[in-house]
């Protein structure tokens, strides 16, 4: 795989958080059964372990009992170069998680704003391309939200685009993720409203959109477990992919992007 220098998957850092025993009562759209905390932890190992095969340094946080979905650091935060932005999640019960990652990036980045609401903004809607960044309005996510963070991403000269997350999609990345600067892993839902026709995209194999939600982290991709035709996809496009157990974490609606905060510090 060639190995790019760019802004949107060239990090030195990632922030996890350990899941809480809560974890197992954590917000789902649908029934499918109670998550297994061990295997979720086994999973949750392998995954921090992968972006160390990746040469991120992994700031490990404790569980946060309190907050059941705390383990999805990446709704807490956008972390970019030019500074990190702290979101308001539209999920009430995910509110105060933002205040448990603050003091952390607070510390890594000089320039730390803050969604102050009345919006809703939650970080699983928000796409960063080389070229622009990809903002899906959701249930999570509004307008007010999206001109928030719109006014700090202008300042900072990025171009956002608003898109619209389908119906039923939690967050816009629960169906799409970044390959390279210009390549998109997406379901096909999602690529036929037309956000990403401007970029080469791969579509995930009919019946595996799970499969969708992946991370590039310098040379690696990790997919979830369980999907070997989009892996396969993946391989044969050229990307070095590295499977993770996804199984407990996805009964919440929890996938690769979600688990991690990825970024270089800038103080
Ligand atoms: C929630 O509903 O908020 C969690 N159970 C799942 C969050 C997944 N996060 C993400 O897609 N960025």
């Amino acid at each position: 795989m060639k190995i790019m220098s760019t802004k949107s998957f060239s990090f030195t850092h990632a922030i996890t958080r350990q899941p809480s025993f809560s974890v197992v009562s954590g917000l789902r759209s649908t029934e499918r059964g109670e998550p297994d905390f061990e295997l979720m932890k086994r999973h949750h190992l392998d995954y921090v372990n992968a972006l160390k095969q990746a040469d991120a340094e992994v700031i490990e946080l404790d569980p946060l009992e309190d907050f059941p979905d705390s383990v999805f650091v990446e709704d807490t935060a956008l972390c970019l170069p030019e500074g990190a932005i702290l979101m308001r999640p539209g999920a009430p019960s995910r509110l105060n998680e933002v205040k448990h990652m603050a003091p952390y990036l607070r510390k890594l980045y000089k320039n730390v704003h803050e969604i102050k609401g009345p919006g809703t903004i939650e970080a699983g809607d928000i796409l960063t391309t080389e070229k622009e960044i990809l903002i899906g309005r959701s249930n999570r996510t509004n307008l007010e939200g999206i001109s928030e963070i719109t006014a700090i991403l202008e300042q900072w000269n990025y171009k956002v685009t608003e898109v619209l997350t389908p119906p039923d999609i939690l967050h816009f990345k629960t169906d799409c993720s970044l390959l390279d600067s210009n390549t998109i892993l997406s379901t096909e839902r999602l690529a036929a409203t037309g956000c990403f026709d401007s970029y080469k995209v791969i579509l995930t194999y009919p019946g595996e959109e799970e499969a969708a939600n992946t991370i590039r982290y310098n040379n690696l991709v990790l997919a979830p477990e369980g999907f070997p035709k989009t892996t396969r996809r993946l391989l044969e496009s050229g990307f070095n992919v590295v499977e993770i157990g996804n199984t407990e974490c996805a009964k919440i609606d929890g996938g690769m992007s979600c688990l991690s905060l990825r970024f270089t510090p800038k103080k």
